[in-house]
């Protein structure tokens, strides 16, 4: 292996995302693998955890879950507070988003009738309180610390994007439209010159 390699799944969303966000931002010249599900059981056990993304690096063992991924990525590159009280809080948020995912994750393989009843009580009752505390941490403007994108950002965008797309069944598009300060975060990162490169690529 000659430069870093990223696997994930063959799909534009949450925990590898981000991280291929974070590496093109960094700069960073990697291998953008991507894992078509009929092939994935044979890779599991393969993996360091068992699940992706994981990070490839030359020289070094594989390196697992999306927030050490990004922790690295973002603390070599500029992308992550230096201070560590600040990047401890970052981490925080970062935590935050993964509770969401746990939460969601867990209704994505239900039967449509269950499916319905999960998402409803999750859109009435879990997914406020969760923007309410994404919001209330949320000290800077236009992103999560202030004026500079940072990997925290890119997790709270994807979360945000997930939902408010409207193709989350059951939970309706306005979910966040309370959290002023996570929709600008939303925003920015999605007008962000460098993630709009991103999606511009061939
Ligand atoms: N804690 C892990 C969670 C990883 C995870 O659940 N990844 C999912 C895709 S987003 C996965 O690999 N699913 C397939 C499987 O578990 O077999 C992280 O932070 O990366």
């Amino acid at each position: 292996m000659s430069k870093p390699r990223l696997i994930y799944f063959d799909a534009p969303v949450s925990r590898g995302e981000e991280c291929r966000l974070a590496l093109h931002l960094a700069g960073v010249d990697f291998e953008d693998v991507r894992i078509k599900m009929a092939d994935w059981p044979a890779m599991k056990d393969r993996m360091p955890y068992g699940a992706l993304p994981v990070l490839e690096l030359p020289g070094s063992p594989p390196l697992a879950h999306c927030n050490a991924i990004l922790v690295l990525i973002g603390s070599r590159h500029g992308l992550h507070p230096a201070d560590d009280v600040e990047a401890a809080r970052h981490l925080g948020m970062m935590q935050h988003v993964e509770d969401l995912r746990a939460v969601v994750g867990r209704t994505l393989r239900l039967g449509e009738e269950e499916k319905r009843i999960a998402r409803e009580a999750i859109a009435a009752d879990y997914l406020p309180a969760w923007g309410k505390y994404a919001e209330r941490n949320i000290t800077g403007g236009p992103f999560f610390g202030g004026a500079k994108l940072q990997v925290v950002d890119l997790k709270l965008h994807l979360a945000v994007r997930w939902f408010i797309g409207g193709k989350v069944d059951h939970i309706p598009a306005t979910i966040f439209d309370g959290f002023p300060k996570l929709i600008a975060v939303h925003d920015a990162v999605r007008d962000h010159a460098g993630v709009k490169g991103w999606y511009a690529r061939a």
